[in-house]
């Protein structure tokens, strides 16, 4: 059984992912990565992990160069997350937030037609990475209303805590679908 996806980079080609600490895990089929710089290469490989933590070493790497993007996008990000300091199997909690897209752009997809609606996703997680193996789905709580840049708003959901739950951190961030981050 599949564990999740494991991302490697580099900056040179490399044929084994052995020593190498993963940049990201992921059970997504695609994954954003961070700190790249333009027009500076970057060489990637993606292997699986298994259950037992196992995954073949010998990898292909591609290299990808980011390159400026025309235009102007949002970037949701969250803040004030008001959230209990402690909770308890089964104890139903409420979760407030806020998102502000921190963007120079409205939300939109790539071509520039007005994004209106996503959700805001809300994850048990015992450690600060999320949409790793370990994260528990709380709750996709449903957005209506595009965001201009500077905008925010304000989201809250009431979540009964899983009776056998995973982890004790509860972080919240939004969804971005057909959006592109600067
Ligand atoms: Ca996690």
């Amino acid at each position: 059984m599949v564990k999740h996806y494991a991302v490697y980079r580099s900056a040179s080609s490399f044929n084994t992912v052995a020593g190498m600490t993963a940049a990201l895990t992921t059970r997504e089929r695609r994954a954003d990565i961070g700190g790249l710089a333009n027009g500076v290469a970057q060489f990637f490989a993606v292997t699986t992990v298994n259950i037992s933590d196992g995954e073949k070493p010998a990898v292909q790497s591609v290299t990808a160069t980011p390159n400026p993007v025309p235009g102007s996008f949002a970037d949701l990000t969250i803040t004030n997350v008001v959230s209990p300091a402690s909770v308890y199997r089964g104890q139903t909690v409420t979760i407030d937030w806020q998102v502000r897209n921190v963007g120079v752009g409205a939300t939109s997809t790539r071509g520039g037609a007005a994004v209106n609606s996503w959700s805001d996703r809300i994850v048990l997680s015992p450690d600060t990475v999320f949409e790793d193996a370990d994260d528990v789905l709380l709750a996709d709580v449903p957005h209506a209303g595009a965001l201009a840049s500077g905008g925010s708003y304000a989201g809250s959901a009431t979540i009964q805590i899983p009776t056998k739950p995973r982890g004790l951190l509860l972080r919240v961030r939004p969804r971005e679908r057909d959006q592109r981050r600067l």
